[in-house]
């Protein structure tokens, strides 16, 4: 197709770019990390979200080279921040299922410069469906290096309680559709409160994604979440945006 051609000829010329949004710690609001995002600003076919491209580099196969790309732009972009923050990446399913992910992870890191300990690998709760033998290894493999594995859009998928008694994760990123709503509507702060809580039992981090107020802030801070990401914080930004918004919050 079209958009595949596209694609391709934009991974090769190099012209699919990585952002940067950033994550804070709630009590504080100070700056902890930044999650990498995938962004295509194509001549001819304009802004083409990740969300139809990833899935399209997954069917044809060339998500580990459009990934590898990536994570070795992002990780080259940190290199330049003033202080050690981690960088958040996200990890399609179709990695989840190639044994040779960890090797590829860690050959860029190392060629990089990055130390893998500041690492975290998103994985969405459909993602770990594939193949749970393969991904249980790469989970194992990962962690082993200091690589931690965050649970993204938690809640929303499919037996999301079942993914943290079966795979071993470090963080977990509570989906927006309960952060937006955590103001008004009843449900999905009690939603909220009782995964905070589960979290501290299992001894995992939080993540609130989508805050977009500072009244959600308060709220999430209240009841105990410990890092929020969000518009509220900040937009995911360009490698040189990501720099002067360093320089301009602690
Ligand atoms: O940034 P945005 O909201 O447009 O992202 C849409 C979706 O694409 C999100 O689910 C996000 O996790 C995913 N995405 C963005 N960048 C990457 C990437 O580099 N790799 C993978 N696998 N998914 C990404
Ligand atoms: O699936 P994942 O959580 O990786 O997707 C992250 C996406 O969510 C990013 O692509 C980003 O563009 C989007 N996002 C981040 N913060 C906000 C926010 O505050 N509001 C909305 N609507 N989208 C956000
Ligand atoms: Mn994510
Ligand atoms: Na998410």
């Amino acid at each position: 197709t079209q958009l595949e051609q596209a694609l391709r000829n934009a991974i090769i010329a190099d012209t699919v770019d990585v952002h940067f949004q950033p994550i804070v710690r709630l009590t504080d609001n100070r700056v902890v990390g930044f999650e990498a995002l995938a962004r295509w600003n194509d001549a001819d076919l304009g802004f083409v979200s990740p969300a139809v491209f990833v899935p399209l580099a997954e069917e044809r196969g060339f998500i580990d080279t459009l990934s590898e790309t990536l994570l070795r732009k992002a990780a080259e972009a940190t290199l330049a921040w003033p202080r050690e923050l981690f960088l958040s990446f996200n990890l399609s399913s179709a990695q989840l299922m190639d044994p040779r992910t960890t090797l590829n992870t860690l050959s860029i890191l190392n060629s990089v410069g990055f130390d893998p300990r500041r690492l975290e690998l998103e994985i969405t709760e459909t993602a770990v469906m594939g193949c749970a033998d393969t991904a249980h290894r790469i989970f194992s493999e990962l962690r082993d290096f200091g690589i931690k594995i965050s649970l993204d859009d938690f809640g929303t998928g499919q037996s999301s309680l079942g993914r943290l008694r079966d795979f071993t994760f470090d963080k977990v990123k509570i989906d927006r559709a309960f952060v937006s709503a955590i103001t008004t509507d009843r449900t999905s702060e009690h939603i909220i409160k009782a995964i905070v809580t589960m979290c501290e039992g299992l001894d995992l981090e939080v993540v609130a994604e989508g805050i977009e107020t500072a009244a959600e802030a308060d709220r999430l801070r209240a009841l105990g979440c410990g890092m929020g990401q969000g518009y509220f914080f900040g937009k995911p930004a360009d490698a040189a945006s990501t720099l002067r918004y360093l320089s301009e919050h602690h």
